[in-house]
């Protein structure tokens, strides 16, 4: 059975994508324009959200990006790149998972929205500003951690750097990777070491020009 998932290039689809590679698994990548939901309109009958991702493995249907990491890890890599129930930071691994989306990345959103993704009469400057701080001071809780540890729990690469790490690509797409602080940033040069992400990086582009998908990273667009 194959796994299949289905992309946006940079959206939040490039977690499970960037598992996927870590965990060295055989996929298929459908990559879809953004938003999938203006411009790939039969994509509603596998998604009624119209959002990415969408994991599917045979009856499985995850279209939440951290979940799909987290149902990734636990099926082929536990203790892995899953950190399992009985290990200590199994709770440190399962808020990180979550902060990444829920904390980091849901801010983030509302900066791309009103600040570049809204026609000009309806983009909101205090908004954007707003929320771009709120994610900069959430952001900042993880510099005493990173001081102390190489990567958030576990002592080792998770899901949950997966998850944080989606953060931080979409930070710098926003134009705010020069106000993370030091761990932060070094963070960040790790994260983007490793192969696996280096992989996803160009499989996506790759996929895209394949399946003749425009080539702009779904943060980018300025429609
Ligand atoms: N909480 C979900 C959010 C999914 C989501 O909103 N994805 C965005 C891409 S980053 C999307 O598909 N947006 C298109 C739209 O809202 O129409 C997750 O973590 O996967």
């Amino acid at each position: 059975m194959t796994i299949t998932l289905y992309h946006c290039l940079s959206a939040r689809s490039f977690r499970p994508l960037w598992a996927l590679e870590e965990l060295g698994l055989r996929y298929e990548l459908k990559l879809l324009p953004f938003p999938p939901r203006a411009h790939h309109k039969p994509f509603f009958e596998q998604n009624p959200l119209g959002t990415v991702p969408l994991l599917v493995d045979g009856a499985t249907r995850i279209s939440e990006s951290a979940a799909s990491c987290q149902y990734l890890a636990a099926r082929h890599d536990p203790g892995g790149l899953d950190v399992s129930p009985g290990e200590p930071d199994y709770g440190a691994y399962l808020n990180y998972l979550h902060f990444g989306e829920a904390t980091l990345t849901f801010p983030q959103t509302l900066v791309l929205r009103y600040r570049f993704f809204e026609p000009p009469e309806r983009r909101q400057p205090q908004v954007a500003d707003d929320y771009a701080k709120w994610f900069l001071a959430r952001l900042r809780t993880l510099e005493p951690r990173l001081a102390e540890q190489e990567h958030l729990c576990a002592g080792r690469f998770s899901a949950a750097d997966i998850s944080v790490g989606y953060a931080l690509l979409l930070a710098q797409h926003l134009g705010m990777a020069e106000q993370f602080t030091p761990m932060v940033a070094a963070y960040w040069q790790r994260l983007q070491a490793r192969p696996a992400y280096q992989r996803a990086q160009a499989l996506q582009f790759e996929a895209a020009a394949a399946q003749g998908v425009p080539l702009i990273a779904a943060p980018d667009l300025r429609p």
